[in-house]
């Protein structure tokens, strides 16, 4: 079918971001022609192009890949087949050959395949409905374009189907046609008048129920809301579309941003490689990131949805209408949208939850990924495959970043600034500098020492010295910022500006007044909590008046992203964790107290002392105990001890954890029993509802179970079959399922066999009945693992089914993967080459646990250098796991 041949130009190549160049030509608008056929899709594109170098560029190069060339011309006139020329990647047109003006229409034909898309980028298929999925490059897959974030457009997007097979058929923009053909097929036509890069371009086509609702927005516009899903999941989509009218309103308040099309599309796609994506009025969701019912969907899920809904809405002033120059820039858009999303659900739902949710986040996923091989700056200045860049870093790092952006300004003037950067540059594709100076506008703000927060990896540590003079009653605080080593990065860090939040508590546990005549402090609205402004490598700070036996409370709500380094005692600790104004201090000196009894399991007391005045005291909100009293996870314990020793032993960690969770169950066994029986007293006939309330006393009673099943007693083993059996909702049944699997209790399997038979229709739910067999600690864990591929409800070529199976193994089951036969090793080598061609975003993603290898002992480092090696040997290997692995092996 080829016109011309193709030359290869696959390998993979560096893209630096000191390369960049304003595209030669740029789209003005195009009008997308897609033909649906049952083998096939006809794809027909016409381009109004400029030239935007005075004098036109000689070549004209658009990307594209996997698909057939048909017919190629310029203003209706057919290219020869001198005048360009077709590669693996791209087709390159030689302008000098066309004569004509600086302004064109090119049009193409190209012919796709969707129903062999395992990569699902591009236009794929998914249980017989066609989606899209264009971020960041897939937008090439479906037709020859300059696929690049800088060439914004305003796309026509007209599709024709056959009506029985493909009802629904929806893209960008408002629909502005659509009529019925002689032939048993459909047509219509959507235009979205806001220019957009590619990425953002969607459409789908399938058999879909429909939800609507409406919104009006502050200007008084009605916007129809519409939820798609398949017919079955139509009674999951209440919660989300809540979510949405509350995101809409919310970013009307906050930042003064509204909608700006008639309607508001929302998608949910069973077979999806990421959460969602924030397509121009047309989201596509991961139907696990969208659907919401209480038999499918735990709390922490229900919660999820909330936020990726939100996200996704944000997106459409951060990151549509105001985008990124380059990919480079990513945090732009991801990190001020993850950081809008995580002060929408601090603000309308628990804000210690889901403060201590990013942060545990950042301690055990971006502080591994800042010390590894895989280390980036937030803004990256170099990248093989930009799906590789979807990281904790960009994202969540980012988030960390313009929340610190928004402390040191100050609410009032942070809304100012994004005001300015909103307006300023709307309808652009801007950088990171764009948005600091411009939000930081009229400010003393130091942009030049603040912005090596974008260009420099690795996690500061701040080191802290106390001196206490007893006579003068003042206590100085010697700060001293350094960068660890990497393996990756040899350029010189300079010191970044860390705003340290801190306050003082009395040794009676009452706030110390903040006193001090160093103007680096900054008192916040009380005189007993301030910012320390620290941008040097080291800086004092002397506070006058303070009593003896006071104790410093830094970097509250962790106002900076880096490691505390200060020596407190585990008495002190647990004067913070009863006393400290800051509630998310206290949940920090508390995971502090219990990682020390884990890592040194020496003496419980202060342990002991602090559950005696948290589990069961009515003043403290369910949720908040809970959450104080939780061990710490497996993976912040590793990055602790890697701080610490320089390498992680994984018995001695699981070890020391087990050790503790045990002796708190002994000793706490019938608080744990009477919390259970509270809860169960007071939830009895209770509907469920997923508010923060119910959710709090669920996690606390679901605690009490993760320490009581360590205690191994049948009794026990009742009452988590109970628990199991009653449950009217996902969050307890999977608890009580958990610990009768994890727990090797004889009630497990008939318990797991229950489940099946109840929910083997329900995938949400089938995805959890996975995840919790693949992380059972037991030896015979990887066999089940292997297994469950084969069970009747596992489809491998879903992202959602292989994540719940192989990454809640190699994720979330420390003691299995890190066997030491090293069969855990090797069968991830073995699933990433599984996956390397067919879905490559899959298979690099899946890789993330061998990353940090070097971090593990010597004789594990050997084994996980060897799976690596196993891969790197793939002949074939997908530019984006060839990355990852030459990246992890230091090539
Ligand atoms: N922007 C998308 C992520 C795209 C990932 C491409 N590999 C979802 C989001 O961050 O909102
Ligand atoms: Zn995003």
């Amino acid at each position: 079918m080829n016109v011309a041949t193709k030359t290869q130009d696959s390998a993979p190549q560096t893209i630096f971001l000191k390369d960049y160049q304003p595209p030669a030509y740029g789209v003005k608008n195009i009008e997308l022609f897609v033909g649906i056929d049952t083998r096939s899709v006809k794809v027909i594109s016409k381009q109004r192009i400029v030239a935007q170098t005075r004098e036109p560029a000689e070549s004209l190069i658009l990307q594209g890949q996997d698909q057939d060339l048909i017919a190629l011309s310029i203003n209706g006139q057919p290219l020869t087949k001198k005048q360009f020329r077709q590669r693996h990647h791209n087709l390159v047109i030689d302008m000098t050959s066309v004569k004509v003006a600086r302004e064109f229409t090119l049009q193409i034909e190209t012919v796709i395949d969707p129903y062999n898309n395992t990569a699902l980028e591009g236009l794929y298929e998914s249980k017989g409905m066609l989606c899209t999925q264009c971020e960041a490059e897939g937008f090439r897959r479906i037709t020859y374009y300059i696929d690049r974030p800088d060439n914004m457009a305003i796309f026509t997007t007209h599709i024709e189907a056959d009506k029985t097979k493909y009802p629904v058929l929806l893209a960008n923009g408002n629909l502005v046609e659509s009529e019925d053909l002689s032939n048993g097929r459909h047509r219509v036509i959507w235009h979205d008048p806001y220019p957009k890069p590619s990425y953002l371009f969607a459409m789908v086509a399938g058999d879909l129920a429909v939800k609507q609702d409406a919104y009006t927005t502050m200007s008084g516009r009605k916007v129809t809301i519409a939820f798609y899903t398949a017919p079955a999941d139509q009674d999951k989509i209440n919660f989300a579309i809540e979510a949405l009218k509350k995101s809409m309103s919310w970013d009307e308040e906050r930042y003064g941003r509204e909608y700006d099309l008639d309607i508001y599309m929302v998608v949910a796609v069973s077979h999806f490689n990421m959460g969602a994506m924030e397509n121009k009025g047309l989201n596509i969701f991961n139907s696990r990131c969208v659907l919401a019912s209480p038999q499918t969907t735990t709390d922490q899920q229900y919660a999820s949805v909330e936020s990726i809904i939100a996200h996704e809405y944000f997106h459409n002033w951060s990151g549509n209408r105001v985008t990124c120059r380059d990919w480079f820039q990513l945090s732009l858009k991801e990190g001020f949208t993850v950081f809008r999303d995580q002060h929408f659900s601090e603000e309308l739902d628990s804000w210690l939850e889901h403060r201590v949710g990013a942060v545990k986040v950042m301690r055990s996923v971006q502080f591994a990924e800042d010390a590894g091989p895989m280390a980036h700056p937030v803004r990256p200045q170099e990248y093989m495959e930009i799906n590789n860049f979807y990281t904790v870093t960009v994202y969540d790092k980012g988030a960390e970043v313009v929340r610190m952006i928004r402390t040191l300004l100050g609410p009032h003037k942070f809304r100012q600034g994004t005001d300015r950067y909103f307006d300023r540059f709307d309808g652009l594709a801007v950088t990171t500098e764009d948005f600091v100076s411009s939000v930081t506008e009229n400010t003393d703000f130091d942009r030049e020492v603040f912005q090596r927060w974008y260009d420099q990896p690795g996690t500061p540590v701040v080191k802290v010295q106390r001196i206490y003079d007893a006579a003068k009653q003042t206590l100085t605080l010697q700060f001293a910022q350094h960068y660890p080593a990497l393996p990756n990065w040899q350029a010189p860090r300079q010191p970044v500006l860390i705003p340290l939040r801190l306050g003082v508590v009395g040794a009676d546990g009452q706030p110390i007044n903040l006193r001090t005549d160093n103007p680096a402090l900054q008192l916040t609205d009380s005189n007993t909590d301030g910012v320390f402004i620290f941008k040097e490598q080291v800086a004092e700070l002397c506070l006058e008046q303070v009593p003896s036996g006071a104790v410093p409370s830094l970097l509250r709500g962790f106002s900076a992203p880096v490691i505390l380094d200060i020596d407190l005692s585990p008495a002190e600790l647990a004067l913070l964790v009863s006393h400290d104004e800051d509630l998310f201090n206290r949940w920090d000196a508390a995971q502090t107290l219990l990682t020390h009894a884990i890592l040194q399991p020496d003496d419980y007391r202060s342990v002991f002392a602090v559950f005696h005045q948290v589990l069961t005291n009515d003043e403290i909100a369910p949720e908040a105990r809970a959450l104080i009293c939780q061990l710490p996870a497996y993976t912040a314990l590793e990055q602790v001890q890697v701080q610490r020793s320089g390498s992680i032993e994984v018995e001695q960690l699981l070890q020391g954890q087990e050790q503790l969770r045990q002796a708190i169950a002994q000793e706490f066994e019938a608080s744990f029993i009477s919390l259970v029986e509270q809860v169960d007293e007071l939830m009895q006939g209770r509907e469920f509802s997923p508010q923060a309330e119910d959710r709090g006393w669920r996690s606390i009673r679901n605690l009490a179970f993760y320490y009581l099943a360590s205690l191994n007693k049948p009794s026990v083993e009742n009452r988590l079959l109970k628990h199991y059996d009653t449950s009217n909702n996902l969050t307890d049944r999977l608890a009580g399922l958990r610990q009768l699997v994890h727990g090797q209790y004889d009630g497990a399997a008939t318990a797991l066999e229950q489940f099946v038979k109840r929910f083997s229709e329900e995938e949400l739910a089938m995805n959890a009945w996975f995840e919790v067999q693949a992380s059972n600690p037991s030896d015979q864990c990887l066999a089940q693992v292997q297994q469950l591929q084969q069970h009747f409800a596992y489809d491998p070529k879903s992202p959602n089914h292989v994540r719940s199976v192989v990454s809640a193994f190699c994720r979330g089951n420390p003691r299995q993967f890190h066997r030491a036969d090293a069969s855990g090793y090797e069968f991830l080598a073995d699933m990433v080459i599984q996956y390397n061609q067919s879905n490559p975003q899959l298979a690099a993603r899946l890789l993330g646990p061998l990353i940090g290898w070097r971090q593990y002992d010597e004789q594990r480092q050997q084994a996980m250098r060897s799976a690596l090696e196993k891969i790197m040997a793939v002949k074939d290997a997908a530019p984006d796991v060839f990355e990852v692995v030459s990246k992890s092996l230091g090539r």
